[in-house]
């Protein structure tokens, strides 16, 4: 295992680091970027003033908003010329995000996404098959760079052609395999309905991100996979994936890259910010960037974090696993759920598979939700038609009972045959909203 020195420093190292990457990035953004300045001067912050990592409080947020009201360069802090990639995350509304690199940040982000690929487990020499989408979003060439620069052998296999995945796995022996855990799921599950059983393939390790995901879907994972599943966690807006990722040898709490990312959690309401411990809204500034420096970028991802010695000897910063986004929260007369803790509770039952859709619908005027979930196939090839039928009605009324317990939501279950709900190749879409159609 190697450990960087910057990943072991004390409290007080790593602030002086930031404090003097900080008063850089607020020098550049001010002198290079309309929108900062215009921000700053409103505010009457002048970035020479900033004296304390305590003093960012005062800088003004970043929101997506900013990016889709700047689209496409707006934001940019570096001429065209020292421009040399672009990526853009899709969102599920409107104009997509542009966010651009200069070389020197494709580096600095091959070298955080080496050093996440090592936290996961990853060794030079090793073999790492990537299926995340290869494209403009930052999944496939984000682990793609940081993998080589790390100097193991990079599968750019990206994601789709379940059934090449499978021959390339079997046939490279990788020993780390990357890409949304959904999507880990349905390649595990295709392999069974192969007659192969995923656990006796040669992988170790998983690097899994992208989207949201239980702890109940880890044990679920690591078992069917027979691997160690580490949560990788990013956003383009902030570079990528590699902003924050899990050990092997702790999973608990996603170390985040410190020395590139001052992070905040803030109450996404007062927008004040929370002591350490507290869960709120994830609030990152950027302190080594060129092309699209972030001041206070605002994720709308809740998590908490922790200060505290790992295990595997890293003291950095660590967050929690992300919950949900502040808008995926549901309101189930008057309950707030995140679809990831209906997940967590939805495995605890095991004659479920981890297949599921929520379905949000008006009735009344009020939001009711409506958890579709199919039942595993050894549970379902063991009986006829009718004991199927008879023992549906009985898991649905269970799942009923969990989540009233679990949750204290009220939804109505229905559990589908094997097979029934899309599997994904990339970040799962798992909530489906009928709301406004049913007005
Ligand atoms: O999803 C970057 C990434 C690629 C991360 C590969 C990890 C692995 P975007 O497409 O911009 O970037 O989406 C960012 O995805 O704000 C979160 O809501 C969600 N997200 C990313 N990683 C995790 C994770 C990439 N580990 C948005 N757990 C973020 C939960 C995640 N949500």
């Amino acid at each position: 295992m190697i450990l960087h020195e910057i990943e072991t420093a004390d409290g007080s190292t790593m602030a002086e680091l930031q404090l003097e990457r900080l008063k850089k990035t607020l020098d550049h953004v001010y002198r290079n970027v309309q929108f900062y300045q215009k921000k700053f001067n409103e505010l009457m912050i002048s970035p020479d003033k900033i004296s304390s990592l305590q003093d960012i409080q005062h800088l003004p947020f970043t929101t997506k908003k900013d990016l889709r009201d700047n689209y496409p360069f707006g934001l940019f802090a570096v001429p065209r010329n020292d421009i040399v990639r672009l990526h853009a995350s899709s969102g599920t509304s409107g104009k997509p995000t542009v966010v651009a690199y200069t070389q020197r940040d494709i580096d600095m982000w091959s070298d955080i996404v080496a050093r996440s690929i090592a936290i996961g487990g990853g060794e030079k020499g090793e073999l790492l098959h990537n299926a995340y989408g290869y494209g403009l979003f930052t999944g496939g060439l984000g682990l793609h760079y940081g993998s080589e620069r790390l100097g193991m052998m990079t599968v750019p296999v990206s994601g789709g052609n379940t059934q090449r995945q499978i021959q390339l796995i079997e046939d490279f022996k990788p020993s780390v395999i990357c890409g949304t855990p959904s999507y880990l799921l349905a390649i595990a599950e295709k392999m069974e309905q192969l007659g192969k059983n995923p656990a006796e393939t040669s992988l170790k390790y998983g690097i899994f991100g992208a989207e949201p995901w239980s702890e109940e879907m880890r044990i679920t994972l690591e078992s069917k996979w027979n691997i160690k599943a580490c949560d990788i966690y990013g956003l383009s807006e902030v570079i990528g994936p590699g902003v924050a990722m899990e050990c092997h040898e702790a999973q608990d709490g996603l170390h985040i890259a410190e020395d590139h990312f001052y992070t905040e959690i803030i109450d996404p309401v007062s927008l004040k910010v929370l002591p350490m411990g507290e869960e709120g809204e994830l609030v990152f500034t950027s302190l080594t960037k060129e092309a699209l420096p972030i001041i206070r970028y605002r994720t709308g991802d809740i998590a908490s974090i922790k200060k505290e010695r790992c295990e595997c000897g890293r003291t950095t910063l660590k967050m929690s696993r992300v919950k949900g986004r502040v808008d995926d929260m549901l309101i189930i007369r008057g309950v707030n759920v995140f679809p990831s803790e209906i997940e967590h509770h939805l495995l605890t039952i095991p004659e479920l598979s981890p297949h599921y859709q929520l379905l949000l619908s008006k009735e009344n005027n009020l939001d009711c939700l409506k958890v579709r979930v199919e039942i595993k196939q050894t549970n379902y090839d063991s009986l006829d038609d009718h004991e199927n039928k008879a023992n549906f009605i009985f898991l649905s009324r269970k799942i009923e009972e969990v989540m009233k317990t679990g949750c204290y939501v009220s939804v109505h279950a229905e559990v589908v045959p094997p097979g029934t709900i899309p599997r994904s190749e990339g970040k799962a879409v798992r909530l489906i909203d009928n709301r406004v159609s049913a007005k």
